[in-house]
Parts: structure tokens; C-alpha cells; sequence
């Protein structure tokens, strides 16, 4: 049985490494504040940094053409333990809506369920999720396996309703396949899901170490809701493409693996598997193990060939025999049932590889978290050097050269008071293009940009006008991006001649501000319209009125990507801004310092001669003591370094 606990070890061993690392970056953050070192945005962002590394989450999505056996694999993957089938699996369409399985300590253990009546209001299931009177919410009784399994079939359920009504929802449409073929009932009627989306809150140990399971139902299902093409399966860290090895591949899986899965999109590589199930239809008492060995192979080779992958990336298993020999601890059908072989591939090529990201992420968040301190702490460095060779210089001196050195200091201080001004300049300047800049990707542009969309969709008939709107729509969009890039640039090219200035002018070491790239909100827009191109003719070549629904839905869904873009753009701009800006404030202020206090122990020498050797030694132990502080500081930072580099906690032998 071993093997079969991969996956959960692999994954409680990526939770325990998040935990280490959030301690190591915990630390280094207590370690700035005992040393004075931390000021407000060193809290802010260890803050969101420790929060984002909490909330991680690793998202597996199934995806299949109905009753190949999603909900079955999801049961003996994760849910074996309960000993009987928990999510609903059977003949027929069974999961009628996505679900998602995940678990959010701040709720009670529930399933979630959006009704499907809210397709009629345009708002996407991502909004509906912050309002939770718009679902119905039943609790799920965890001592019983029975119980939270009759509670979970409710994904299945289904509704007969007239056709109309159907049409209104977009969830039918005639004479085209698209949209949902539920099963149609006694003429004017048809059966549609009574949900939306599900939201399973299950405190599993997997799930609780932020492990997303996503359900889906075949292909229509998602077809009619464009969120999960938009959103949901672009996101996921894996995705597994699940075909039935009694069906072949047939023309409909192809539909999907080609809408979904095949495409070269960079942001939708995530780790992809294909999975030929239901092996268990070739076993065959009567053949030998081995030529039933060949005839699964065969197939394997021909699944890859129809995809186009290598058919080392299928995985030939049956869900069901899984199942049933963890249920029943037969270890001899669970290796017939080939599961373990994909557990441990997925949890290879999933964990690993979520690792990386992470730590590479946090990595480059803490070296961003400390730039400042470190910047300081060389300034201080550097200054105290330079008041101590001053100071030795002094030695055996007489008062007029004492005297010489204080007119000097004096000077150089006054002249950088009266220049002080011209940071006070600068800064409105800053003000100035900064609200450009936020401007150019404020909510509000968006917003009349959307505003003027929906209505010329509402506005036009003709395919030609529709698409004219939509094509504007991203225009805009990319239009508002590139003026938001230049506006970046200048204020990069400003700062850094500024910051130029400062360290020619005052000798203190050049601090190179980072710049701010647009690119990655473009390539996401840049996908968005790929996807809503892609759409947009199998939407508007349907023959109803629904496509009208459809397209308004679809516009909806694009537009709250969108907006999201917009929102992650703010805020990291709001980072940047500061992040150039802050530095500076920070230079100017300690060099400010650093001239009064070379003037005052200058004016203490002055007054009495023989304080310099003392000075002198303070100095010296001023210098030591800051060594040791940036020694330490480098400790810390090698600690969440280290985390980061550990391999994962070695996993016992299993052959
Ligand atoms: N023989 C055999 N049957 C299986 C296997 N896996 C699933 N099934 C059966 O196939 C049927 C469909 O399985 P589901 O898990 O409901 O399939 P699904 O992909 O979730 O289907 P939808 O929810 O309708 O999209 C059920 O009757 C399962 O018992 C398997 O490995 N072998
Ligand atoms: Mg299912």
C-alpha cells in the first residue's frame, strides 16, 4: 500500500516545507524588527508574503467527456479512505455541475451550491462566491460516510423544466450540439441541472494542506459556462484528461481535448496527463497476463498517437478495481488496477514543480523585502568609514586643520540642506506621473470601456458590429497598457537620473531602481482574446436567439478576467511606486544624519582636543558592530535559502 501514499506524503511533505519556509522568512523578519531594521512596508510585505504562502494552493482539474470516469478517479485517488464511493459515479451524466472540493477552515464542513437560475443575472460565479445568500449551503455530517455522500449526490440532481426556460438559461439551444443535449423529456421539455457550480468544504488532511480538487461535468457543461475555460482550467497546476479505454477516443473527446487541453497556450501547460481508464474491460481470464499487458500497451500507443502526445504521458489505469482494492486492501488489484503508477506521476510531476514556483517566487520576495535594509545598512557602513579616516586623519594635527575639516563638513552640510528642495520637487513631479500612470490602468477607464461594450452588443445584430465592439474592447485595453508602459519608463528614467545624482553628488553607493514591465497583464489580456475569439464564432453560428444570452454571459466572464488583471496591475504598481520611491527617501534622510553627526563629533574634537582617540574608538566599535549586523542579516537570508534549496523530505523505498 505503500505507493498509494505517495501522493499524500509528496503533499503533506510540500506543506511541511511551506511551513519551514514561512518560520525561516518569520524569523528573518522578527530578527529586522529586534534590529531596528524593519519599518512599515518591511511589515506590510512579510505580512502578505507569510499570508500568500499559507493560502497556496495546488489545483488538480478533471476534465473529460461524461462517464469516463472523473468522479470514480477523484473517489480513489483521494477519497479511498471512506471506504465507499463519495462523490456520485454511475452510468450516464452524473456530475451536473463543476465542484469543486477544497477546504476553508473558516467554514463549517458544507457543500455549497449555486442555483442554476443565477445564469439569468450576468454576474459570474467568481462574484457570486462573495455573497453567500445566493447559494444554498448544506452541512456535511463527517461521521457519516453514508450521510455526507446521500449530501453530496446533489451534484447529480437534475430538473424538468420547458424548453423556453432552458433557452433563456443558455443551456439549450436547437440544432446545436454545443449547447447543453440534456435529456429531453416529453415534447416542450428537457432536463437541466439544478446547479450552477458546487463547492465542496472538506476538512481532508490533503485538502486542508490547500490541495483543489476541480469536477467537472462532459463537455457541454463546459461549453455553457465560460468561466471554466477562462478561468478555472487556465489556472490549474495540473490537468487530467480522463478518456474510457471501452470507448476509444471518440470524436467528442477529441472536441474537448482540442477546446481545452491540446492547445500550445504557454499559460495553459500546466502539468497535463491523460489517463486511459476503465482498463479492467480488456482483463480477460481467458488471455495471459501478458498479451492482456500488450493489448493495454497497444491502446496506450494509439491514445497517444490520436492526441499527439508521447505515450509515455498515458497513463492506463482502472478507477474503479483502485477503488475497490484500497476499500478492501487488496494489494494485488490495486497493482492491476495500475492507480499507484499514476498517483506517483502525478504527485512527481505536480509537487516538484509547484515547489519551484513558490520558492523561486518567495525567494525574490524576500531578496525585494530586504533590498532597502541592505541599502542602509552599506550606507552606514560607508559612512562610518568615511568619518573614521577622517578622524585618523586628524591625528598629531593642530587646531587650525581641526578647524579647516569643520568648515568643510559645515558646508557640505548646509549645501545639501539647500538642496534638499529639489527632492521636495521631485516628489510632486513623482505625484504627478503617478496618477497618470494609475490612471491609465484605473477601474474607472475600464469601466467605460466595458459600459461601451455591453452596449453595443446589445446594440447590434450583425456579427460584423459585435465583433467590431469586442476587437475595441481589447484595443483599448491594449492601448491603455502601452500608455501605462511608456508613463513607466519616464518615471523609471526620472528616478534613476535622480538617483545618479545623489550618489555622484553625495558619494554614497547607487541604488539602480527596479523598472516595471507590463508584459505579464498583456499576455493575459493577450489570452483572454484568444479565448473569446475562439468562442466567438461557434457562439454566434448557433442559430437561436440564445446566442444573445450566451455572448452577454461570455462578454461578462471576459470582463471580470479582466478587471481582475486590472486589480493585480494596481496593486503591483502601488508596490513599485514605492519601492522606487522609498529608497531614496530613506538615502536623503541618513545622509542627512551622517553630516551632523561628522559635524558634531568634529565640533566635539574642536572644543577638546584630546576626545579624538576616543572618537576614534567609538568608531571603531560603531564599524563592528554593523559588520556583525549585515553578517547577520546574511545568516538569515541563507536560512530561507536553504528551505528553499532542501529537497523534499526523502521518501521510504517502494520499489
Ligand atoms: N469498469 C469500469 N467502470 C468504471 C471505471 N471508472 C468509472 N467507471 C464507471 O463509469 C461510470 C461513469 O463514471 P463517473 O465517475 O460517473 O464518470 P464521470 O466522468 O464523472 O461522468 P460525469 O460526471 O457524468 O461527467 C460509472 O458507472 C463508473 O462506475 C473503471 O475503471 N472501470
Ligand atoms: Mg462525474
Amino acid at each position: 500500500m505503500l505507493q498509494s501514499r505517495d501522493l499524500a506524503m509528496r503533499f503533506e511533505a510540500y506543506a511541511d516545507w511551506r511551513r519551514r519556509l514561512s518560520a525561516a522568512i518569520s524569523s528573518l523578519h522578527e530578527w529586522l524588527t529586534q534590529q531596528d531594521l524593519a519599518d512599515a512596508q518591511v511589515d506590510l510585505k512579510v505580512q502578505q508574503l507569510l499570508e500568500r504562502l499559507h493560502q497556496d494552493k495546488l489545483v488538480v482539474a478533471f476534465v473529460a467527456e461524461f462517464s469516463r470516469g472523473k468522479s470514480e478517479l477523484i473517489n480513489a485517488i483521494f477519497f479511498a479512505e471512506f471506504g465507499q464511493r463519495l462523490l456520485p459515479s454511475s452510468a450516464g451524466r452524473t456530475t451536473m455541475c463543476p465542484t469543486e472540493l477544497l477546504y476553508d477552515a473558516g467554514r463549517p464542513p458544507s457543500i455549497r451550491l449555486l442555483p442554476i437560475e443565477t445564469r439569468l443575472k450576468d454576474a459570474t460565479v467568481a462574484e457570486f462566491k462573495n455573497y453567500a445568500d445566493e447559494w444554498v449551503t448544506i452541512a456535511l455530517d463527517l461521521a457519516s460516510a453514508d450521510r455526507m455522500s446521500e449530501v453530496l449526490s446533489r451534484v447529480s440532481q437534475v430538473k424538468t423544466v420547458p424548453v423556453e426556460l432552458a433557452r433563456k438559461y443558455g443551456l439549450f439551444d436547437d440544432g446545436d450540439d454545443l449547447i447543453a443535449s440534456f435529456d429531453r423529456q416529453e415534447e416542450g421539455t428537457i432536463d437541466i441541472p439544478c446547479w450552477r457550480h458546487a463547492v465542496i468544504n472538506f476538512p481532508h488532511p490533503l485538502l486542508q494542506q490547500g490541495l483543489v480538487i476541480l469536477d467537472t461535468p462532459g463537455l457541454n457543461a463546459i461549453g455553457t459556462e465560460p468561466e471554466l475555460t477562462l478561468s478555472h482550467l487556465p489556472n490549474a497546476h495540473a490537468l487530467l484528461f480522463i478518456l474510457s479505454a471501452d470507448a476509444g477516443v471518440t470524436k467528442t473527446d477529441l472536441e474537448v481535448w482540442n477546446d481545452y487541453l491540446a492547445g500550445d497556450d504557454e499559460s495553459t501547460k500546466a502539468g497535463r496527463l491523460v489517463i486511459l481508464n476503465k482498463i479492467d474491460g480488456l482483463w480477460d481470464e481467458m488471455r495471459s497476463a501478458a498479451d492482456v499487458e500488450a493489448e493495454i500497451g497497444r491502446q496506450v500507443k494509439q491514445t497517444a498517437q490520436m492526441l499527439g502526445v508521447p505515450a509515455s504521458q498515458v497513463y492506463a489505469v482502472s478507477a474503479q478495481k483502485g477503488l475497490l482494492a484500497k476499500v478492501n486492501g487488496d494489494d494485488a488489484l490495486l497493482a492491476k488496477s495500475k492507480l499507484p503508477q499514476l498517483e506517483q506521476a502525478l504527485s512527481l510531476k505536480l509537487i516538484p514543480a509547484k515547489r519551484d514556483i513558490v520558492g523561486a517566487a518567495t525567494q525574490a520576495e524576500v531578496r525585494d523585502v530586504i533590498r532597502g535594509v541592505r541599502t542602509i545598512l552599506r550606507q552606514r557602513a560607508a559612512g562610518i568609514d568615511e568619518q573614521l579616516a577622517e578622524m585618523r586623519a586628524l591625528r598629531g594635527k593642530n587646531q587650525d586643520v581641526v578647524q579647516h575639516m569643520m568648515d568643510r563638513v559645515k558646508q557640505e552640510k548646509d549645501l545639501f540642506e539647500r538642496g534638499l528642495a529639489r527632492y521636495t520637487a521631485l516628489r510632486n513631479v513623482f505625484t504627478e506621473q503617478t496618477t497618470k500612470l494609475l490612471d491609465y490602468i484605473g477601474l474607472e477607464a475600464l469601466r467605460l470601456n466595458a459600459g461601451r461594450t455591453r452596449r453595443a452588443i446589445e446594440n447590434s445584430l450583425f456579427t460584423k458590429g459585435l465583433r467590431g465592439a469586442l476587437s475595441d474592447f481589447f484595443g483599448n485595453i491594449r492601448d491603455d497598457l502601452d500608455k501605462a508602459s511608456q508613463q513607466s519608463t519616464e518615471i523609471h528614467e526620472m528616478m534613476r537620473a535622480m538617483y545618479a545624482r545623489f550618489a555622484k553628488e553625495h558619494a554614497v553607493e547607487l541604488y539602480d531602481p527596479p523598472a516595471f514591465s507590463v508584459l505579464k497583464y498583456r499576455k493575459e489580456v493577450e489570452r483572454l482574446e484568444r479565448a473569446y475569439n475562439q468562442h466567438f464564432n461557434t457562439l454566434w453560428n448557433m442559430a437561436s436567439k440564445a446566442k444573445f444570452a450566451l455572448m452577454r454571459r461570455f462578454f461578462e466572464t471576459v470582463a471580470t478576467r479582466v478587471k481582475h488583471v486590472y486589480d493585480v496591475a494596481n496593486r503591483d504598481v502601488e508596490a513599485w511606486l514605492k519601492a522606487v520611491m522609498a529608497p531614496l527617501e530613506t538615502q536623503v534622510r541618513e545622509h542627512h544624519t551622517q553630516l551632523r553627526r561628522r559635524l558634531d563629533s568634529i565640533k566635539r574634537i574642536h572644543r577638546a582636543g584630546d576626545e579624538l582617540e576616543e572618537r576614534i574608538a567609538e568608531l571603531e566599535q560603531q564599524a563592528e558592530s554593523l559588520a556583525l549586523q549585515i553578517r547577520g542579516l546574511k545568516a538569515e537570508i541563507a536560512v530561507v535559502d536553504d528551505v528553499v534549496a532542501q529537497p523534499e523530505m526523502p521518501l521510504a523505498a517502494n520499489g
